[in-house]
């Protein structure tokens, strides 16, 4: 018999993946985790119902959350990351040598647990790394309370249903900025514009509002249907969008870390947005 785990986060439209094995699965206070081996993907974890990442095609998504605004800004010391469980995206901010410490706010202490047992290849070392701090909290919570500042803040929510949905808002948002340095930028996960258009509509709204600058930069994530996925980008410095190509070239090597997805040319393509995806946040 093959089993299909098949995606509920669209009313109108799914994808499938072929389960080879169910690795793992477990319901949690906060939602229902399952992890399961597909033949093209590798490991697929699922929350709610949702992809959230696979072993195959991560290293998209998470290099273009980290290297490309840690490269456009240029001085990262503090970066504080909101969900990102499974770590991966902790690994890749490590990789910046100058980076000093990376507080990381997951509200699921069992995915965290369960990425360390069973998603090595995603996470590596990253919670051993003396530089990570880990807080069990409710990132809500967490920007409206804390004292501390960070050159960097990264959304990698869940999309905008179940515990994610508050990562959405108009006072989250707020603090985040609130929570930044002079100069410092947000990027979020903000979900696929053909399928997810209102979402995107709603962030880059917000992000006008509060900011001098908000728009997004797009990347093409295959288990994360429909199109190429949108990364929010907010920020009260506008000339980071425009950092010139010989100095993300000469930034990037001095840190001296291998990528398969991002180079500076693809950061500098990424922010050029197909004209559907610039009427709609016009
Ligand atoms: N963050 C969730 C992205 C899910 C997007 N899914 C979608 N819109 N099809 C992933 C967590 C990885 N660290």
């Amino acid at each position: 018999m093959t089993e299909w785990f098949r995606e509920t986060l669209h009313r109108d439209y799914q994808i499938g993946l072929r389960i080879e094995e169910v690795l793992f699965e477990e319901r949690s206070t906060h939602q229902h985790l399952l992890l399961f081996r597909n033949a093209r993907f590798g490991k697929v974890l699922a929350l709610d119902g949702v992809v959230q990442t696979t072993e195959a095609d991560e290293f998209i998504y998470h290099e273009m959350l980290s290297h490309l605004p840690m490269l456009a800004h240029g001085k990262v010391r503090r970066v504080l990351i909101v969900g990102g469980g499974d770590g991966g995206l902790l690994e890749e901010v490590l990789k910046h040598r100058t980076l000093e410490q990376a507080v990381q706010v997951e509200i699921d202490a069992s995915v965290v647990e369960f990425a360390k047992t069973h998603l090595r290849s995603i996470c590596g070392g990253a919670y051993e790394d003396p530089r990570t701090e880990l807080v069990i909290a409710d990132g809500l919570k967490y920007v409206a309370e804390t004292d501390r500042r960070f050159d960097l803040i990264v959304v990698d929510s869940t999309d905008p249903v179940g515990p994610g949905e508050v990562l959405f808002t108009r006072a989250f948002y707020a603090d985040c900025r609130r929570c930044l340095t002079p100069g410092g930028v947000l990027v979020t996960q903000n979900g696929v514009p053909f399928v997810q258009t209102e979402e995107l509509q709603h962030s880059v709204g917000l992000f006008r509002e509060l900011f001098a600058e908000g728009t997004c930069y797009l990347a093409t994530v295959p288990t994360y249907a429909g199109g190429p996925m949108a990364f929010g980008w907010a920020t009260d410095n506008t000339a980071l969008r425009e950092v010139p190509p010989e100095t993300l070239q000469a930034r990037f090597a001095a840190a001296g870390i291998e990528t398969r997805y991002y180079t500076p040319a693809v950061h500098a393509g990424a922010f050029a947005l197909p004209r559907y995806v610039a009427d709609w946040i016009a």
